[in-house]
């Protein structure tokens, strides 16, 4: 799915800003067609933001079911004739839309955009009420999964089994843009990189009508391959590529045929990824990942997408030496996988695929399946196969994206696994050859797990010295090492170690380094570090996590996850500086 663009046949127009907005906890909104008036009792809410904090309430907070977003927006004249588009970058987790009082689209998960074609309801020069209805229910056929529980007193409660808040509403960008009636609908674009050159395949889809140029431009705009084919292969000598550290980017421009052409410029890295034995090669070249799992999460606008948290997030990255991160646990923003295109970050991209596993869930009451696979079923399945499926029509011509993650911790020991993940795998695998599948595995050795073969790279989330022996890291080393050793002489396959990490409030410090200081911290992460460096099948640290971030209430958590090696308010913590000395070999403040 291509992304909104201005460009010579296309025009768009943000909807960010302040939205009315009500919450609907008794559910009346869709019985008495909201959408087709100003919404009752509204308040003000800005968009992109999770809503949960904005009102300072503990019931926005808690929130469980649907919320309004509506504003009216004026089309301009000179659209007349134009092909108009309502694109919405994400709505967690599931929404419904109308303009005036006609639906024109609905979409299942949160994370991902969607669009809602709406020339025919458009009379330009016109003002237009858009009305959204986003419920943040997560459910056993949902992905993520979660239970709603109804209470004695009315209330709904919401369980869900993972470890971040169940943020919601519209988290990105609201679009309104325009294409020609006969318009560019997708584009894929794969790389290959042989000695000096590198090979561009390309395929352009158009609705009505047909490709007339395709033209490749390095970054000064020189002319470097052109075609006139809806597909083929554009062959680039003596290529500049996208490398790990250094985002070089060509253009894709494709022009269609017709009085009235359309025109879309599609960024592009030369670069290929490769596993081969226990390497991860791009370019050809054995790459390591140093790195984080990451959060999309901040004060106050929870989930909502900011630019200027993500350019100091990037900034960060680069200031203590990392290369890379994954996007746990869901797509981010776009606007994050562009940047990391452009300065050469690389890039785990993961589905929503988290907590299919009552395990490590501690929320289970009496009553609830004895484990997820008894829980969930053909829709959670179809629901899970759509995530896949829509991260890699959303993600692929992504350079930064080196490897697609299908799932987060799910529950591989069960062998109802088995037929569930097989064609999931296949599904990635079809849907793009070109890059490797993984999913990130809890603490499970390898003798108990039944489907790491299937995948490509062994992806390992480890807390030994935190969950497992907490506290005792001479034996978290010695079982560390033992566990991977193992993973090495049954799969041959490079190792990422996904997920490491203690938790560690700011400023509580001690000489005798006991769980939850900064000191227990980095010295945890730096007994893994000896061990990854004696194994040379491990060819990543992803550390949990970058920054401490929200989850819900419970017992093992002050105030959030404190496993960041930087404060929810991106503040470095002692850990950060010992990363840096280990990846970037310095001390120097650069
Ligand atoms: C994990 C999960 C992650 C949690 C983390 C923790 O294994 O993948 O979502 O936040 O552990 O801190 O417990």
């Amino acid at each position: 799915m291509l992304r909104p663009q201005d460009t010579s046949s296309r025009e768009r127009v943000r909807l960010d800003g302040l939205w009315a907005f009500a919450f609907d906890p008794a559910d009346r909104g869709r019985a008495e067609e909201w959408w087709r008036g100003d919404l009752p009792g509204a308040v003000e809410m800005p968009v992109p933001a999770s809503y949960n904090d904005v009102p300072a309430t503990r019931e926005a907070h808690d929130h469980v079911g649907d919320v309004w977003y509506q504003r009216h927006v004026r089309v301009p004249a000179r659209w007349d004739g134009r092909r108009v588009v309502l694109r919405f970058d994400a709505a967690a987790h599931r929404a419904v839309v109308w303009w005036n009082d006609v639906e024109v689209g609905r979409h299942e998960g949160g994370y991902t955009p969607f669009e809602c074609d709406v020339t025919a309801h458009v009379r330009s020069g016109e003002t237009a009420r858009v009305t959204v209805v986003v419920d943040n229910r997560l459910h056993l056929t949902s992905i993520p999964p979660g239970i709603v529980d109804v209470l004695p007193d009315g209330r709904r409660r919401q369980r869900y089994f993972h470890d971040f808040f169940n943020y919601a509403g519209l988290h990105r960008t609201v679009w309104l843009y325009t294409t020609p009636p006969e318009y560019v609908e997708d584009i894929t674009v794969t790389t290959e990189v042989t000695g000096a050159d590198a090979q561009v395949r390309y395929r352009v889809d158009v609705a009505g009508g047909r490709v007339a140029e395709v033209v490749l431009r390095d970054a000064d705009g020189t002319e470097r391959a052109r075609a006139a084919a809806a597909e083929g292969t554009l062959e680039v000598a003596d290529a500049k590529l996208w490398r790990p550290g250094h985002g070089h980017l060509h253009h894709l421009e494709v022009r269609t045929a017709g009085a009235d052409p359309d025109e879309y410029v599609l960024p592009v890295g030369l670069r290929d990824v490769r596993v081969d034995g226990d390497r991860f090669l791009i370019n050809g070249e054995p790459f390591r990942f140093r790195g984080f799992g990451k959060h999309e999460d901040g004060a106050v606008r929870g989930k909502g997408h900011d630019d200027v948290l993500m350019v100091h997030d990037f900034a960060l990255l680069r200031w203590i030496g990392a290369n890379s991160f994954r996007t746990s646990h869901y797509p981010y923003a776009e606007e994050v996988l562009e940047y990391a295109d452009r300065h050469g970050v690389v890039i785990i991209d993961e589905t929503p695929a988290v907590g299919l596993n009552f395990e490590i869930a501690h929320t289970l009451v009496p009553g609830d399946p004895e484990h997820i696979f008894a829980a969930v079923d053909d829709t959670t399945r179809a629901a899970h196969l759509h995530a896949i499926r829509e991260l890699v029509a959303r993600d692929k011509n992504h350079p930064s994206v080196v490897m697609w993650s299908i799932a987060n911790e799910p529950d591989s020991a069960r062998p109802e696994a088995r037929p569930y993940f097989e064609p999931l795998v296949a599904a990635a695998r079809a849907a793009d050859p070109s890059r490797p599948v993984c999913f990130a595995q809890v603490q499970l050795p390898p003798d108990r797990d039944v489907i790491s073969d299937l995948f490509d790279v062994i992806c390992l989330n480890r807390y030994n010295g935190w969950y497992v022996d907490t506290g005792d890291l001479a034996t978290a080393e010695r079982e560390l090492e033992a566990e991977l050793r193992e993973w090495v002489r049954r799969h041959g396959k490079p190792i990422i170690v996904t997920e490491y990490g203690a938790d560690a409030v700011a400023g509580v410090r001690s000489v005798t380094a006991g769980t939850w200081t900064e000191d227990y911290q980095v010295e945890l992460l730096e007994t893994f570090h000896r061990v990854f460096d004696r194994i040379d099948s491990v060819v990543g640290e992803h550390v949990w996590n970058f920054a401490d971030f929200a989850t819900g209430y419970g017992v093992n958590r002050v105030d959030g996850n404190k496993k960041g090696v930087f404060t929810r308010d991106r503040r470095p913590k002692s850990a950060a500086f010992a990363l840096r000395r280990r990846w970037r070999g310095t001390d120097s403040p650069q």
